[in-house]
C-alpha cells in the first residue's frame, strides 16, 4: 500500500542520483528556472563563463523587479545585460514594470509537480500552485540552467493538516504567521513542508502562495500544497487549464511531524519588530501609533488581496498620522484593479501608488521616519531592511495594514465600524503577455550588452593547508544575509563585486573605527586568511550568493558558526570558503575578535574527512585555546572548496 507524501511524490519524479535517507544529499532534475536582477546578472555571468549556448530546462524566466529605482545608470545597465543574455541563452525576459518574479511566475508560468529553482529565497511561493520550488544561489540555478541536477538534503517532512474554514477577517498571512509562531525561524534547516487536510479546498491559490512564500522565514527547503480543484480553478482563469495535473498524499501517507491548525481558531497576528517569528495578536497591539503603512511584496499583493484593501478603503481617508503606499505584485494585478476602478478608491482613500517590483521591501525608498512604526504586509522585518536604523517594522495581512492605515493605529479589523467586505474572487484574469519577450530560436547571434558596470564574477584562491587566519568579525544569533550583505542603496551594485564588497557588514561597522572591509583588506594584504565567526542560525533569509561572493573577494576562507543556513551555507561552499560549525557551541563565547585562528593540515583532513577539525585561537597576550569544529561536505563540496570555489572546477 502507498503511503507517500505528495512531496516524496514529487521527489520520486525527479531524483536522479542519491540515498532516500533524510539527510543525505540527493540530486533532483529541475524543469524550471527563475531570476531576478539583483541575484540574475551574476547568475548569468557564471551562466556564460560555463560556455553554454542555450539552457537546457524546459522553461527559465528572467525577471526584472528588484532594482527599479534607476538612481544612476546601473540599474538599467543590468536590465539591458539580462534582456540581451536571455535572447542569446534562450530565456524568457520579463521587463520591468510586469511584477515580482514570483508572483508572475505563479499566474503564468508556474506547473503543479514540476521542480522550479529560483536564485532568490521566496521562490517556495510556487508551491502554493503544487511546485516544489526551491530558493538557491545564482550559481547553482545558473548550473541548473545548464541542465545538471541540484543536490538538496533528502528532507524531514513535516505535514500541517489545515482543518475548518477562515474568520472574516482573518488572513492567509495569519495561517503562516501562526506557522512562525510554532516553528521560529530557525533549526528548521533540512525539512519541508507539506500542507494537507479539509482546510486547503477553503483556501485559494494566491492565498496559498502566501504560505508557501513565508516558508522561507521558516527556513525551510520549500512548503507545498496539493494540486486540486482550486488550483484547476486557478490555472483556467489564467488561461492555463491543460497545465493543471492533481496532485495530492496518499491518505494514510506518513510525516516526520504533524501539525494541525484549525483555521476557524486564528485570529489576525504580527511578526513584531525585528524578527518573523516575533509573533503577538493584533489584539495585544492594539493602540500602537503607525506613521507608515505599506501594501505589496511577493507575500501579499494578489488581486484578492488588493481588492479586500480597495473594498476597505474606498469611499474613506487614511489618517493624518499615516502614509499608505502600495505596490501591486503585478502589472496583471495592476491593470485589473486599473479597469474595475478598484484602483481609483484606493487613490482617492490617499494611497501613494508605487510601481509593481519589490520597492521597499528591498530598502528600495519608503523608509520610515526615526522612531515611528511601519505595518507592511511583507515577509520580513530583519533590523534596517527598511532603509532606517533602529527601525520598528511590523510584518501584517492586508486587512490589518488597511485598518491601520485608515485609523493611524494597529487596530484589530473587527473593531472597525462595518463588516469585513466580500471580496469575490476575479472571475478571469487578464491575460497579456506582450511585455514577456520570448528569445529567438537561435541565440549565437544576439549581441549580449555589457556596459561598464557589469564585471566578472570573481574568483578564489584554492584553499590553503594551513589556514593563518584572523577572526574579523563574531556576529549574534540569526544574522541575516541583510546584515552581511545590505540591500537597498547599495543593491545596485550586485554587479560590481569591488564596489559592492565595501559594505559587507556594513551594519556592525562602528562610527571612527575601520569597517570590517578594512579590516579584511588590511588581513588579505598581511598574506592572512579572514575568518568569520557566527552563532546560531547564521545566513538566513535572502539567497543573495554575493553574502559569500563579497567576503571571499575581501579574503575570507573560513566561517565557523553554531548553525548554518541552508541556502547560505551551499553559496560558501560554491566559493571556496569551508563552513564549519562549533563541535560544542559553547566555543563561541571563547573566541574574540581579533584572535589568531590558526588550522593546520585543512585539505588533508577535509579529503579524508576527518571529524573534528583542531581549530586554535590565539588570544591578543598569546594565549591559546584548542576548539573542535565540524563540517557536513558531500565528496562534491570537498572538492569544490579544495579547488577555491566551483567556477574554480573543471
Ligand atoms: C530578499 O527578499 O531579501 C531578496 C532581495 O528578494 C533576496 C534576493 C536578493 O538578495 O537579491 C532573496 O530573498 O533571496
Ligand atoms: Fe522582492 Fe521582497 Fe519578495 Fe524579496 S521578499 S522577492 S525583495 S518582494
Amino acid at each position: 500500500m502507498a503511503k507517500n507524501t505528495l512531496i516524496q511524490k514529487i521527489l520520486e519524479n525527479h531524483i536522479v542520483s542519491g540515498s532516500r535517507t533524510p539527510g543525505e544529499a540527493v540530486a533532483i532534475r529541475i524543469d524550471q528556472t527563475l531570476t531576478q536582477d539583483a541575484t540574475g546578472t551574476m547568475a548569468y555571468l557564471e551562466l556564460e563563463a560555463m560556455n553554454i549556448d542555450r539552457v537546457k530546462t524546459e522553461l527559465s524566466v528572467s525577471y526584472v523587479d528588484h532594482n527599479m529605482m534607476q538612481n544612476g545608470p546601473e540599474n538599467r545597465n543590468d536590465h539591458l545585460y539580462l534582456q540581451s543574455v536571455a535572447a542569446a541563452k534562450g530565456v524568457i525576459f520579463s521587463r520591468p514594470g510586469n511584477g515580482i518574479c514570483h508572483q508572475v511566475h505563479l499566474e503564468r508560468f508556474g506547473v503543479p509537480g514540476k521542480t522550479l529553482l529560483g536564485s532568490d529565497s521566496h521562490t517556495p511561493t510556487n508551491g502554493g500552485i503544487g511546485m516544489m520550488a526551491i530558493g538557491a544561489g545564482g550559481l547553482d540555478v545558473a548550473l541548473a540552467m545548464a541542465g545538471q541536477p541540484f543536490r538538496i538534503a533528502y528532507p524531514k517532512i513535516i505535514g500541517v493538516k489545515l482543518t475548518g474554514k477562515l474568520s472574516p477577517w482573518v488572513a492567509a498571512k495569519d495561517i503562516i504567521l501562526k506557522m512562525l509562531s510554532i516553528l521560529s525561524t530557525k533549526g528548521n534547516v533540512g525539512c519541508m513542508v507539506e500542507y494537507f487536510g479539509p482546510g486547503v479546498a477553503e483556501l485559494t491559490v494566491p492565498q496559498r502562495a502566501t504560505i508557501t512564500n513565508m516558508g522561507a522565514e521558516l527556513g525551510v527547503t520549500c512548503s507545498v500544497f496539493p494540486s486540486d480543484e482550486r488550483t484547476k480553478e486557478f490555472l483556467e482563469k489564467q488561461g492555463r487549464g491543460e497545465s493543471f495535473t492533481a496532485l495530492a498524499a496518499d491518505a494514510d501517507a506518513e510525516y516526520d511531524r504533524v501539525i494541525e491548525i484549525d483555521l476557524g481558531a486564528l485570529e489576525p497576528l504580527a511578526a513584531c519588530p525585528s524578527s518573523p517569528d516575533n509573533i503577538k495578536s493584533i489584539k495585544e497591539l492594539s493602540g500602537i501609533e503607525v506613521g507608515q503603512v505599506i501594501i505589496g511584496s511577493c507575500t501579499n499583493s494578489s488581486f484578492r488581496d488588493l481588492s479586500i484593501v480597495g473594498a476597505m478603503l474606498k469611499g474613506r481617508k487614511i489618517a493624518d498620522n499615516v502614509t499608505l503606499s502600495i505596490a501591486p505584485g503585478s502589472r496583471q494585478v495592476l491593470e485589473m484593479l486599473a479597469r474595475n476602478g478598484v484602483l481609483a478608491d484606493i487613490i482617492s482613500a490617499g494611497a501613494r501608488i508605487l510601481e509593481s517590483g519589490c520597492g521597499p521591501c528591498i530598502g528600495q525608498g519608503q523608509s520610515p521616519a526615526n522612531d515611528t512604526v511601519t505595518l507592511r504586509t511583507f515577509n520580513r522585518n530583519f533590523p534596517g531592511r527598511t532603509g532606517t536604523k533602529g527601525d520598528q517594522a511590523y510584518l501584517v495581512s492586508p486587512e490589518v495594514a488597511a485598518a491601520a492605515a485608515l485609523t493611524g493605529k494597529i487596530t484589530p479589523p473587527a473593531e472597525l465600524p462595518f463588516d469585513c467586505p466580500e471580496v469575490a474572487e476575479a472571475e478571469k484574469f487578464l491575460i497579456d503577455d506582450s511585455m514577456m519577450i520570448t528569445p529567438p530560436c537561435c541565440g549565437k547571434s544576439v549581441e549580449i550588452i555589457r556596459k561598464k558596470t557589469i564585471g566578472a564574477p570573481p574568483l578564489n584562491s584554492a584553499l590553503p593547508d594551513k589556514i593563518d587566519g584572523v577572526a574579523l568579525i563574531k556576529t549574534p544569533d540569526k544574522t541575516s544575509t541583510d546584515d552581511i550583505m545590505p540591500a537597498g542603496v547599495h543593491l545596485k551594485h550586485r554587479s560590481n563585486i569591488p564596489e559592492y564588497a565595501k559594505v559587507v557588514f556594513e551594519r556592525f561597522n562602528e562610527d571612527g573605527k575601520p569597517t570590517f572591509a578594512q579590516r579584511a583588506v588590511a588581513v588579505r594584504d598581511a598574506g592572512k586568511h579572514g575568518v568569520i565567526i557566527g552563532r546560531d542560525s547564521y545566513g538566513q533569509g535572502s539567497s543573495r550568493e554575493h553574502a559569500a561572493i563579497c567576503p571571499m573577494y575581501l579574503g575570507v576562507k573560513v566561517l565557523i558558526a553554531i548553525s548554518i543556513e541552508r541556502i547560505h551555507a551551499a553559496n560558501l561552499v560554491n566559493f571556496g570558503i569551508v563552513p564549519f560549525t562549533f563541535a560544542d557551541p559553547a566555543d563561541y563565547d571563547k573566541i574574540t575578535e581579533g584572535d589568531s585562528i590558526v588550522i593546520e593540515g585543512l585539505r588533508e583532513k577535509l579529503e579524508k574527512g576527518e571529524y573534528p577539525v583542531e581549530v586554535k585561537a590565539v588570544s591578543a597576550d598569546g594565549k591559546v585555546t584548542s576548539i573542535k569544529v565540524n563540517a557536513k561536505l558531500t565528496a562534491e563540496d570537498v572538492k569544490i572548496i579544495l579547488a577555491g570555489g566551483r567556477l574554480n572546477c573543471k
